[in-house]
Order: C-alpha cells, then structure tokens, then sequence
C-alpha cells in the first residue's frame, strides 16, 4: 500500500513513520510512505500556501489553488488514490474506517494548520477525517495515527507476536487483562486460571473479562 502525506511539516511526518514496525514494513515492500511538502506547491517568491480570510477574522486559511493543485498532481499517477483531509470537522475515526482504509491501494492524506481549508478544497476530496474531539495544532499528528493504524493491518507487516486477530476492537469488545511474571508482587497474584494450563477454561475467562470490562468501561461500545 502507499500513501502520501502532503504537509508544511514533512519532518514531523517522517519522524513517526521511520522507526520501528513502520520502518520494518517500509523495508519488507508492504509501505510506502511518501512524504510530500505542500510549500512546493506555494505561489510567488516565498511560496506563499495560506492567506487572510474573506469576511475577516483571526488567522489564516490555506489557499484552494495551492492544495487542489497538490491534490490534482499527487493524485495524476493514480486516479484511485483516495485523497483524505484531517480535519476536526471530519467523521470520527474507529477500527471500522480502519478497516476499510486498509483495503486502498493508496491513500493522500491532507494536513491542515492555522484556521484549516478553504472551503472549495472539499469538492476535491474523498473523505474528511477526525481521529477524535479534540484540536490540534496541526493535521500531521492525525495523519501519523492513519499511517499507524493502517499499516499495522496490512498482511505481514505484524509478526506472529504482534497479531493484531484478538487486538481491543477487532470483536467490537476491550481487551481482558494480560499478566507476566513475578507471579506475586505486594500481594497482587495472577489469576489462577491462567496459571493452570486449561485453554477451554483461560479462554473463557478471558471472554467473560473482556465483557465485563466493556460493559463497565465502554457500553457504548455494545
Ligand atoms: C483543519 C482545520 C485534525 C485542520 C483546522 C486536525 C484536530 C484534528 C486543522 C485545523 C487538527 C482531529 C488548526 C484546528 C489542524 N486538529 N481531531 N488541526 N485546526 O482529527
């Protein structure tokens, strides 16, 4: 899979996306992470990528030439890239849309800053992205969590003892509680029914665990 990520800050994208698992998949041919610097596409001498809004106000808003001539150009060699902005205004993000992001065959993701897009940038793209409700200062921080989540789906990029089949979510449930050793610390032992090697019964404790912690932690959820 590829995907693009179109930023002022490509330092801060690259930071996420070159170490460790990313890394590892990047180097077995299962990633590609492009990193694109929107400024390329500025206009005049200082490559000017925002400007002062129509009606006044504070701050400053990206400029519809600049990003949709990004956009048009990035997307020129793949007309099925899915072009994504990140935005507070998108729809929220969850395993499902992670799901389904992980089954493009690219993926351009958009970041914002200052007061966000201008408002016709919308007509050029395929979906608006939220990772939650929250503000950021910019979209760079969301774009790494696509990256991330995405990428850790895709066939052989997780070994054996990161699989993510019984990952938090991938039943719609949270995940039960996990031990190691010591077996005891400050009176605190590991449940015994994990100690003993019955699979049919550790395997059912920890279903019923996952249930119980969702319906106290998460009911919305269920
Ligand atoms: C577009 C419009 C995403 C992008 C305005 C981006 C939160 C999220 C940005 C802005 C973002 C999210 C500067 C407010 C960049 N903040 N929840 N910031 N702002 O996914």
């Amino acid at each position: 899979m590829k995907i693009t990520v179109l930023t002022l800050f490509p330092e801060m994208v690259k930071c996420f996306t070159s170490e460790s698992i990313l890394k590892r998949a990047q180097e077995k041919g299962i990633l590609e992470v492009r990193v694109k610097n929107l400024s390329d596409w500025g206009r005049g001498k200082w490559k000017k990528v925002d400007d002062t809004p129509y009606g006044g106000g504070a701050g400053m808003v990206f400029r519809v030439d600049v990003v949709v001539g990004a956009i048009k150009e990035l997307k020129h060699k793949n007309k099925k890239a899915k072009v994504i902005l990140l935005t507070p205004q998108g729809e929220k993000y969850d395993q499902k849309r992670v799901q389904m992001l992980s089954q493009e065959e690219e993926l351009i993701l958009v970041c914002g800053h200052y007061e966000g897009f201008d408002e016709r940038i919308r007509d050029y793209v395929d979906m608006e992205i939220s990772i939650g409700d929250y503000v950021l200062t910019g979209g760079e921080i969301a774009a790494a969590v696509i990256v991330d989540s995405v990428a850790r789906l895709l066939p052989g990029v997780l070994g054996k003892e990161e699989s993510h089949q019984d990952d938090s979510f991938s039943e719609g449930l949270l995940e039960y509680p996990h031990y190691t050793r010591p077996e005891e610390y400050e009176g605190k032992k590991v449940p015994e029914v994990l100690r003993g090697g019955n699979h049919k019964e550790i395997a059912k404790w920890r279903k019923e665990k996952s249930e119980v912690r969702t319906n106290e932690r998460r009911p919305d959820l269920t």
